[in-house]
């Protein structure tokens, strides 16, 4: 009677551990989905004299972007108006702006500092999918 009883009680442990094992798990996959938060993305744009690199910036609707924007040459705007973005980026300073996009869409980059003949052709493009 008793050599039946031991592995009974055993087996009832190893329920148990696989109960909590189910448990943590679950718990922890709960505690992921409740911080959904992506990580923003980093992205490195040069403007110089009359472009901006790359001249098309493609990001997701909602993603929180980065861009990080310097200038290899004079002095130049990172200008979209439509996202009410308006930054000076001056040499040797790059300049961090950070935004999110909620409409897909095309938007307009342009220079908002005249830096040249040219000034007026400098344009890029975001394009929000
Ligand atoms: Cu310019």
């Amino acid at each position: 009677m008793g050599t039946i009883v031991a592995p009974r009680t055993s087996q009832t442990r190893d329920n148990a551990w696989v109960l909590l094992l189910v448990l943590v798990s679950a718990l922890s996959l709960a505690g992921c989905n409740r911080q959904p938060k992506p990580e923003p993305i980093h992205i490195q744009v040069t403007a110089s004299r009359y472009t901006f690199q790359p001249p098309v910036i493609h990001i997701k609707k909602g993603q929180d972007v980065i861009l990080e924007i310097s200038t290899s040459d004079v002095q130049h705007g990172f200008e979209v108006k439509e996202l009410g973005i308006d930054e000076p980026i001056q040499k040797g300073k790059p300049a961090l702006v950070n935004f999110k996009a909620d409409k897909p869409g095309e938007y307009k980059v342009e220079c908002s500092i005249i830096c040249g003949p040219g000034h007026e052709h400098m344009q890029g493009k975001i394009i929000v999918e």
